[in-house]
């Protein structure tokens, strides 16, 4: 069954096909597990089809990712700007992942933007920007990963999905659902599964790789913030978590090590929205979690200057840490009723 239209997937393929220089594939900055996924089995495939194929980064990804075949492969933007002009000045094709606006880009923004070539755009968050020729999008899929993987099938390049390209695909799809929890309410996701599953991929391997690979460091900040730096607010069925700059200097923080707190308050019986506050330099990061109904994309759109999808949003705040609590605690009594309509449905339904 075909949910993405058949002349979209048709005319990637063409693209793909009519590329005579190399391709370029491009994650969003601070690349995911579905990011990466999609990259690195995408990567595979068209290599396997004899195709010149190149990654460029706009910056680094969690060091949990690197066991993932093309990781050698990586050009780092932040690190290796002219390399990464180069690869995209060789290559008449670019094809965007897993990213709906360039901004998303951060710095590589302007070089992605002045490109000569043709781009693609293969996404699964709302509203996708007018940035590529050809657009494939679609907020049914639980992740950039499961899309293309499905596309790919549709295309004659399926044939070229191996193993590592399987395991690169299950990886997005797992990391970009929570192993499983959540963005899963469509079957096709199981069923691409399956399918992975028949590729010989091994599921409690990569969950290893990617779960149990966390530092000390990590472990005990995680502990610290759950006992010093969560509040919980029961009337609203609401939690709220931050880590301070000081916070990250005392536990050696390495981006990637918060990855998964802003899950944790949602295992608190009642609590369905969730967020994390990390402190940067200059601004204020914001991850939204909700269970339901409740749409933590409206809450980060309206308030903290991003977006994402219903359950799992994303933003940042160019604020003090302070000003950023006090705006949060402000906006919980708009949110009030539609919180507790998604607590109700969610008790309705059991
Ligand atoms: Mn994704």
């Amino acid at each position: 069954m075909e949910r993405v239209d058949i002349e979209l997937i048709k005319g990637f393929e063409q693209l793909i096909k009519n590329s005579s220089k190399s391709i370029v594939l491009v994650p969003h900055r601070n690349p995911d597990g579905d990011a990466m996924g999609s990259v690195f089995g995408l990567w595979r495939v068209l290599k396997n089809a004899g195709l010149k194929v190149q990654i460029v980064s706009p910056t680094k990804y969690p060091e949990f990712y690197h066991w993932m075949d093309g990781h050698e492969e990586v050009i780092n933007f932040s690190h290796h700007p002219k390399q990464s002009a180069r690869a995209l000045d060789e290559s008449d094709l670019l094809i965007c992942m897993d990213f709906n606006q360039l901004s998303r880009l951060g710095d590589m923004q302007p070089l992605v933007e002045s490109y000569t070539g043709k781009k693609v755009l293969i996404d699964h968050h709302p509203y996708p920007g007018n940035f590529t020729d050809l657009v494939i999008s679609d907020i049914t899929y639980s992740s950039t990963a499961e899309l293309i993987f499905s596309v790919l099938q549709s295309t004659e390049f399926a044939s070229y999905i191996d193993r590592n390209a399987a395991t690169s695909f299950f990886t997005g799809i797992m990391t970009d659902t929570g192993s499983f929890d959540f963005n899963v309410s469509n079957p096709n996701t199981f069923e691409v599964v399956a399918q992975l599953t028949r590729m010989g991929i091994d599921q409690p391997d990569i969950h290893s790789r990617v779960y149990d690979n966390y530092s000390v460091d990590r472990m005990r900040l995680m502990g610290f913030c759950l006992s010093n730096r969560m509040t919980v607010y029961p009337e609203y069925h609401a939690a709220c978590m931050y880590i301070t700059l000081e916070d990250q200097k005392a536990f050696n923080f390495k981006t990637g090590d918060n990855e998964g707190f802003v899950n944790m308050p949602l295992s608190i019986k009642g609590i369905v929205f969730s967020v994390l506050f990390t402190e940067k330099e200059k601004y204020i990061k914001a991850s939204f979690r909700s269970k339901g109904e409740f749409a933590v994309n409206e809450v980060s759109e309206k308030y903290f200057n991003g977006g994402g999808h219903r359950n799992a949003a994303g933003g940042e705040l160019y604020a003090s840490l302070a000003e950023t609590l006090a705006q949060f605690e402000k906006l919980l009594p708009e949110f009030e009723d539609r919180i507790k309509q998604s607590v109700n449905k969610k008790q309705r339904r059991k």
